[in-house]
């Protein structure tokens, strides 16, 4: 007896440490741990009537057995036709009678094709949760979201939830080649096994849609957008139709970059002009042929003219004829063309900042319904803090969808603990102004201010073949994040973060609240140790890693870290208002006002629109040079401090990604002091004033920091 109770105890010891992997991502279902809240759900919950025969419904069955019997730990039946106290009835009035009956038409109207209703009704006399919607999909994001619930210890009696999305399209677009190398991928290599594929069905591409049909992701473009045009080949397509098959069930689309050369390197073509008549009908046979494969193929992505890439311009052609040419072969089957507005021509430019504007705005009217152009958050690039783009509210006449980077190219990469959804909120509210005041960034995409219904948002995954997908364990929440904001941007960083760490760890209040402190500063922290007041692209160069604002040689001038902060003997910093580049006057005059004045300037964009002398007074009263430096240390400080916070939340966290989180945080702490004396020192060559002795002085020459190398980094 004794040795049995000790096994038992070693086992649940064991079961306690045993760590995890991080596999199960924010669906863990791991049973309900407040013995209370578990014994009210097991009253509240006690049966399961679902209506429909699709693949969609078998999947939300599927997700609801899993998720009732991790949560709850017991098995619930499923029944059909009697609804007893606690029934959770789900289907569409469609399929199913009992739904029908309840008179729920006028909520439905409101949810379109893919929201939900989940509500607490009464069925022949008991009170039964009911998860309806138009769609089989609605019923999908409805069971989720249920599940969503119990994870979280909300509520779930009375429950009058109504959730559509705001945002037609949600995408992920992953930078994938077809080598399996991920283009800044930092969580190994592609999920894409194209070698096995279609033949061998990875349950990850299973999992990959349960994760995003979570979150309301209904579409996946699975290449880079760097593209190559053998995915377009017979073999490929095949591999394709397969993924396509996967995810259909999941609400999830597929799409392609397409890469505008292709008819000459497929099609045996001599040109890919876009006016060419061979040229269209190339275009027009491949489509066909995809869609013969992939009935609901998604459409095309595009990046053309842009970093060596082809497109029309090559023929002196617009993006627009690119982009029409393409978006005529996928009309017929409603598919439509992303076209990317992230330009930056060959010829040396004035700013880099102006140039999609001035490419994109005069073609606003001139393309087809089924295009959209897809503009990055900001003007230069994914930078850690960047004023929204100008072609927000440029573009009255094209739907424009909105693309964030998820992956950390920019923010840390693989090793630093950065929360996005705070920096996609500050450009999602920024107002542009276009049609007056309240006419933010959201309300351009969400096509309310335009009257548009091609609206979207796309983030660039950073999801790769690590076992917990995204290699740093909380980068998950910003795959998590881009989800639920392209569902509704109205939510706050900080419930989706407190959600996330509900879910993907404990519910405990105080592990909850402390975690959700480190996420809700992490993004302002890696700002205030990589680029302060507005500084931006002083990052290494090609893999990006690290800070190397020294950088000067590059052959074309926007590719050199010198060119974006123009450090010399008087000050620091772009100026780009009416006396520099005046690519301040891109932006409506109202939404400008908080930059043009150097002495007003919101200061966290200070550097960004402004060459400021380095005694240039602060609000905090310090020169600019003292603020920089009080940035930089203060920033690495506080990366000190997260590590501090983290520890004292070792009770609360399994050991693995305990462990792994640390470790992670000590490299982070390092790369912060790495960036803070790297920059200090090199700006001090301009500025020829001291560090405040008051700070650590750094301990390693410029020289030092120029010398470092990082051949194989990745993402490269
Ligand atoms: C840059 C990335 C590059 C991408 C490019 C893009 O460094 O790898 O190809 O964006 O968005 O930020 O096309």
């Amino acid at each position: 007896m004794k040795k049995l109770l000790l096994l038992l105890f070693l086992f649940s010891s064991f079961e306690y440490l045993n760590a995890e992997n991080g596999y199960d991502l924010w669906l863990r279902y791991k049973t309900i741990d407040n013995k209370q809240l578990l014994h009210l759900y097991r009253q509240q919950i006690t049966g399961l009537t679902i209506h429909g025969s699709s693949p969609t419904i078998t999947a939300a069955k599927e997700e609801l057995s899993l998720g009732l019997q991790g949560l709850l730990q017991i098995k619930i039946p499923f029944t059909s036709g009697t609804h007893q106290k606690g029934t959770v009835l789900a289907g569409t009035p469609s399929s199913s009678p009992s739904i029908r009956q309840l008179g729920l038409t006028s909520y439905l109207r409101q949810t379109g094709s893919e929201g939900f209703i989940i509500m607490t009704k009464k069925i022949n006399g008991n009170n039964c949760i009911v998860i309806t919607a138009n769609t089989d999909t609605g019923i999908l994001y409805g069971v989720f979201h249920f599940l969503r619930l119990l994870q979280t210890h909300q509520p779930v009696s009375p429950l009058n939830i109504i959730s559509f999305p705001r945002l037609k399209l949600r995408l992920l677009n992953h930078w994938d080649n077809l080598n399996r190398t991920v283009e800044r991928g930092y969580a190994g290599f592609s999920i894409w096994n194209w070698h096995t594929l279609p033949g061998y069905i990875d349950k990850r591409y299973i999992d990959y849609a349960r994760a995003n049909a979570s979150v309301g992701i209904n579409g996946t473009v699975l290449t880079n957008v760097n593209a190559n045009a053998t995915i377009l080949t017979e073999p490929y397509l095949q591999k394709v139709k397969a993924l396509a098959e996967v995810f259909r069930p999941y609400g999830i689309k597929v799409y392609l970059t397409a890469r505008f050369s292709a008819p000459i390197e497929l099609g045996g073509l001599k040109t890919a002009d876009p006016l060419n008549e061979e040229v269209q009908q190339w275009w027009k046979q491949k489509t066909k042929e995809i869609y013969s494969l992939i009935p609901d193929f998604g459409g095309f992505l595009v990046k053309a003219n842009s970093e060596g890439q082809p497109g029309p311009q090559d023929y002196k052609r617009t993006h627009a004829d690119g982009a029409n040419m393409l978006a005529d072969a996928v009309a017929p089957f409603n598919g439509i063309v992303i076209w990317r507005a992230f330009v930056y021509a060959a010829e040396n430019p004035v700013d880099r900042h102006k140039q999609a504007y001035d490419d994109f705005v005069p073609l606003d009217g001139q393309f087809r319904k089924n295009v959209m152009v897809q503009v990055k958050n900001g003007a230069i690039d994914f930078m850690p803090r960047e004023p929204f783009h100008p072609l927000f509210g440029a573009m009255p006449k094209t739907p424009l969808m909105m693309e964030f980077q998820v992956t950390q190219e920019y923010l840390g990469q693989g090793t630093n603990l950065v929360y996005l959804a705070p920096l996609f909120k500050e450009v999602l509210e920024s107002d542009t102004y276009c049609k007056g005041k309240g006419s933010t960034v959201a309300k351009v995409i969400d096509g309310s201010l335009d009257n548009h219904s091609l609206t979207g948002m796309a983030g660039v995954a950073n999801i790769g073949n690590d076992i917990n997908w995204c290699g740093h364990p909380f980068a998950q929440a910003n795959w998590y994040a881009l989800g639920r904001l392209s569902w509704d941007y109205t939510l706050s960083s900080e419930q989706i973060a407190e959600e996330w760490l509900r879910m993907s760890y404990i519910n405990n209040y105080s592990f909850v609240a402390n975690a959700k402190e480190i996420m809700m500063h992490s993004r302002d922290i890696y700002v205030q140790f990589t680029n302060p007041i507005g500084l931006h692209h002083i990052m290494g160069t090609g893999h990006h890693y690290g800070p190397a604002p020294w950088v000067s040689n590059l052959n074309r001038p926007e590719w050199n870290p010198v060119y974006y902060h123009k450090a010399d003997s008087i000050g620091i910093g772009f100026n780009r208002t009416s006396t520099g580049s005046n690519a301040i006057a891109q932006y409506f005059p109202e939404a400008r006002k908080q930059w043009e004045d150097i002495n007003s300037c919101e200061e966290k964009n200070l550097l960004w629109f402004h060459h400021v002398p380095w005694n240039h007074k602060m609000k905090s009263g310090r020169t600019v040079w003292e603020e920089l430096c009080h940035h930089y240390y203060t920033g690495a400080d506080r990366v000190k401090q997260m590590k501090q916070k983290w520890v004292a939340l070792k009770p609360f966290v399994d050991k693995e990604r305990y462990e792994q989180v640390m470790q992670l945080l000590n490299v982070q702490h390092e790369e912060a002091i790495w960036w803070r004396n790297g920059c200090l020192l090199y700006f001090q060559t301009f500025s020829k004033q001291p560090i405040p002795a008051a700070y650590e002085q750094p301990d390693k020459t410029l020289e030092y920091y120029k010398s470092l190398r990082f051949p194989f980094a990745p993402g490269n």
